[in-house]
């Protein structure tokens, strides 16, 4: 075999033997003497002088292939004498209700999925946390939190069981959620979703990446609760429960260095390193384990390696000279993996075949024994010892490597092998081995049926169990909506200057940065108001809050600013209030959804605003996005600088045209595109008494723009509009045309109405469409109740527009998709304008020009409507000529 292995790792030749042992020696003699302090100290001397003297010699990150705990380090194992034994039945019980939950549900539906392998490989990595560190919440205190590896999730399903949480009916209906209720039972979800399964799961992880950084700002959000004095400090830990293959998510590691930099030694990953993925090795001619430890160690976490069982202990302790761990850090994953997937003496041939020394190692096990050793993250007592140095560990935050076999005791046809991820059927014959493997007490015919197995209520299993989980404070996991209302303030207190604005200059923007101001002036709301930038508060003019509530710093400020004699000076504190995440979307989405689910997880309810350039929301984050409204996540997403042609100057990548039309896809996400600032007010005083008061599981998605305008009053009557989607702002009996626009495009509807009555004596009425996915979805509704019922209201968008036939022109700064979604409710013909193409780098006048959308465009594609038929196109060129326009440029989606 060739193997690869880093160079430090190869045993190289000793030119002076004696010389070696004697400073070994020295080192022993002053750990002994003096202790580990000590000998640091000394090591790093050493390094430096290597340094002075130009030697390049630096300390690497990988240690050797072995585990980084020393048997002599374990403790004891808690929890009584037998506590290990009972513990090793509980995991083979669980596992086997995993299986047969998995594979009965598709020997009857083929079509359901689910995977095995995973948990088999996993089991021992959560039973250790659930019988002895996952501390669940009680009264009085917060409890742990345990991200799951998602294709994990039929063994906490299995455990769920046992415990008397879930029933067999709901075992039944793994991955049947609609049957299940059709048969008048809760069925289980495929993998963690708050939404489906609100008692239960806490925290979305389906998506590979999205657990991780999840787990990671979570943490961080804790700290932050804390020194702001929000939360009680409890040594509450965050726990991860990861696949190695997930690792390779870039939001995986995108934010290993803030858990260190913020030392959230509240933190615990824990990966399943399986060494498979779906397809085959994580890493065949490496060490994923290896790589995670240089990439986690230097990134600042304390990594502890679990890798080998105890049976593993005294063939160590016979490997003098050090033979044993010179082979395994020469075996590469892919054949550790044909290791796994093979019996005690293709092992004993083909490992401890390689050499002499390692043939003597080996001669001490029969085969079975060589069969049956075990690797790390399937020995209780080496999880325990690794927990219990994590939880201990203090200024870090700790990452558990935990070495497993996938598909651990599926016999020949699973374990090990290639294809275990998706395997759903197993023969009898593996079925039969798989219970004698962990000694399972059901007779052969259970075995064939997949019977469930739960122990009676007094055996000692069950009763270990049960004591347990009492002693960790409860269940878990266990989503808890505590239904807490937060006191709306009047929305004449934070936002009087927009509902009577009078025409002042300003953008939306400046707008919602004012109202947020003054919200977090409330005395009852204000210290719960999070403010979320990822590095553009200057850009939104949010400069002026970090001088008013700080920007949260768990270290405050160890430096002198340099504007710190401007009023305004960035002010970082302990306390501070907003979060700054610097450029990382998925680190500010995964804060705001910590925020937004904090009245669930912590019992604490908060209001974030997160606020960026809108393209780099839902396209860029969109899946985070998506995970936090399975969450139930409760907040405002504020999409800035917005608006294709609104945001002058920045082009291709910066011009948004798209995200309403995928927050429109998102059920529970309420969004809107207001144009004028008493619009966003009411909005948002909406938003806050849903989400704050009524406790609805829904978040606002709202885009602002960066166009100063003069800003009109709020007419009376005007709220019940705004909120469902559309409201007149310029009426005009008998109209000829009437024009809908949304957002910064209301401005130029408002232009074109004034050109077409003053130009070309055309009546027009104007409406300002605050919601496109708003109307659209009420239209559904009411169409559906009128198909299914008989009976229901027409929808709001066709009862403004009834009563006329005159037609009706819609014109939005996103693409045509979000104003077409309404047509079917549209009672008279209908036009849609949008900024459907690329966008580039020009004054917002050139942009709306290239993309039709100004008021010249709307005035002749009104026009057009009006007189089709009627005029031949040498008039409609005559107009095109009066107004202006090119009728032969190209259209905006070809160039
Ligand atoms: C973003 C994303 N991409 C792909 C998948 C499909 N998927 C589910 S599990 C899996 C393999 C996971 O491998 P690993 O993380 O090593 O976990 P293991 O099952 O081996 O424990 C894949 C590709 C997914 N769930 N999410």
């Amino acid at each position: 075999m060739d193997m690869i292995t880093p160079e430090h790792l190869v045993r190289q030749t000793d030119i002076d033997e004696r010389e070696t042992a004697e400073w070994i020696d020295a080192l022993k003699s002053v750990l002994a003497t003096s202790g580990p302090e000590r000998a640091r100290f000394l090591l790093s001397q050493l390094a430096a002088a290597a340094r002075d003297a130009g030697l390049k010699w630096r300390d690497a990150r990988i240690t050797p292939y072995v585990n980084t705990i020393r048997a002599k380090d374990e403790p004891p194992y808690p929890g009584g004498s037998d506590a290990l034994e009972i513990e090793e039945r509980i995991a083979g019980i669980l596992r086997w209700n995993a299986l047969a939950m998995v594979v009965r549900a598709n020997r009857a539906y083929g079509e359901l999925g689910g995977h095995i392998a995973s948990y088999a490989s996993a089991a021992d990595l959560f039973e250790v946390g659930f019988n002895h560190f996952f501390r669940a919440r009680s009264a009085d205190f917060g409890g742990d939190l345990v991200y799951f590896q998602p294709h994990s999730a039929p063994g906490i399903y299995a455990r769920a069981f046992l415990e008397g949480r879930l029933d067999e009916a709901n075992l039944a209906h793994y991955r049947q959620e609609i049957s299940a209720r059709r048969a008048g039972t809760q069925g289980l979800s495929s993998y963690p979703h708050p939404w489906l399964m609100p008692d239960f799961w806490q925290f979305p992880t389906g998506s590979m990446g999205i657990g991780p950084i999840s787990a990671i700002y979570q943490a961080r959000f804790m700290r932050y609760l804390e020194h702001r004095g929000l939360m009680a400090q409890q040594p509450r830990k965050v726990w991860g429960v990861f696949g190695d293959g997930e690792m390779d998510e870039p939001e995986s590691l995108a934010a290993l260095s803030l858990a260190s930099r913020e030392k959230l030694d509240n933190l615990v990953f824990v990966i399943n390193c399986n060494l498979q993925r779906l397809d085959g090795p994580v890493r065949g001619n490496g060490h994923i384990i290896d790589e995670l430890e240089t990439l986690f160690g230097g990134a600042g976490w304390n990594v502890i390696k679990l890798l080998w069982g105890s049976d593993w202990d005294p063939l160590f302790a016979q490997d003098a000279q050090g033979e044993l761990v010179d082979a395994l850090n020469r075996t590469v994953d892919g054949q550790l993996q044909t290791f796994a997937a093979n019996d005690g003496p293709f092992n004993r041939e083909h490992f401890f075949g390689q050499t002499p020394g390692l043939q003597a190692i080996g001669a001490m096990l029969t085969d079975d024994e060589i069969d049956r050793l075990k690797r790390g993250g399937h020995d209780l007592r080496k999880i325990h010892a690794a927990y219990h140095a994590a939880v201990n560990h203090r200024g870090q935050p700790t990452v558990i490597l935990a070495q497993t076999k996938k598909g651990f005791g599926m016999g020949k046809a699973g374990q090990g092998r290639m294809t275990t991820h998706q395997q759903k059927k197993l023969e009898l014959s593996d079925l039969l081995e798989f219970r004698d493997r962990f000694r399972l007490p059901l007779s052969d015919e259970q075995v064939e049926r997949l019977a469930f197995y739960k122990p009676a209520p007094d055996s000692k299993e069950m009763r270990h169990l049960q004591a347990r989980r009492e002693a960790l404070g409860g269940q878990l996991p266990a989503r808890v909506d505590s239904r807490i209302a937060l006191p709306v303030p009047p929305v004449a207190s934070y936002a009087g200057f927009a509902i009577d604005a009078d025409h002042k200059e300003m953008s939306t923007t400046m707008a919602l940065v004012r109202m947020m101001g003054g919200l977090l002036k409330d005395p009852g709301l204000g210290s719960h108001v999070v403010p979320i930038v990822a590095d553009e508060a200057r850009t939104f003019g949010m400069a002026n809050l970090f001088r008013q509530v700080g920007i949260y710093s768990a270290q405050g400020q160890l430096y002198q600013p340099e504007d710190i004699g401007s009023i305004l000076y960035y002010r970082e504190a302990k306390d501070g209030q907003i979060l700054e995440e610097g450029i990382t979307e998925a680190g500010a989405i995964s804060s705001w959804t910590a925020a937004a689910t904090s009245y669930a997880v912590h019992g604490l309810p908060m209001l974030p605003f997160y606020i960026y350039y809108s393209m780099f929301g839902f396209q860029r984050i969109g899946d985070l996005i998506w995970a936090a409204a399975d969450q139930r996540s409760r907040g405002f997403l504020i999409g800035a600088t917005s608006g294709r042609t609104t945001l002058g100057g920045e082009g291709l990548q910066h011009q948004d045209g798209s995200s309403h039309l995928v927050a429109a896809t998102i059920p529970n996400c309420v969004s809107y595109d207001p144009a004028y600032a008493y619009e966003l007010a009411v909005i948002v005083d909406e938003g806050m008494q849903r989400m704050l008061q009524r406790n609805e599981d829904v978040f606002y998605y709202v885009t602002v723009t960066n166009e100063n305008e003069a800003q009109p009053s709020m007419p009376p009557g005007a709220r019940e509009g705004i909120l469902r989607g559309m409201h007149c702002v310029q009426r005009c009996e008998q109209a000829d045309v009437r024009l809908l626009a949304a957002g910064p495009l209301l401005k130029e509807a408002l232009s074109a109405a004034t050109l077409l009555e003053g130009i070309f004596e055309v009546k027009t009425e104007v409406w300002s469409v605050t919601s496109f996915s708003e109307l659209a979805r009420d239209g559904v509704a009411c169409e559906r109740a009128r198909r299914l019922q008989h009976d229901g209201d027409e929808p709001w968008v066709t009862r403004q527009l009834r009563g006329s036939d005159a037609p009706v022109l819609a014109v939005s700064d996103y693409v045509r998709a979000v104003p077409e979604s309404i047509r079917a409710c549209v009672p008279a013909r209908y036009v849609t304008l949008g900024t459907d193409g690329f966008g580039r780098s020009d004054t917002r006048a050139s942009l709306r020009d290239f993309f039709e959308v100004d008021a010249k465009w709307i005035t002749y594609a009104a026009l057009a409507e009006l007189y089709a038929g009627r005029k031949t196109a040498d008039e409609m060129r005559d107009i095109a000529a009066r107004l202006e326009l090119d009728l032969d440029k190209p259209i905006p989606t070809s160039v």
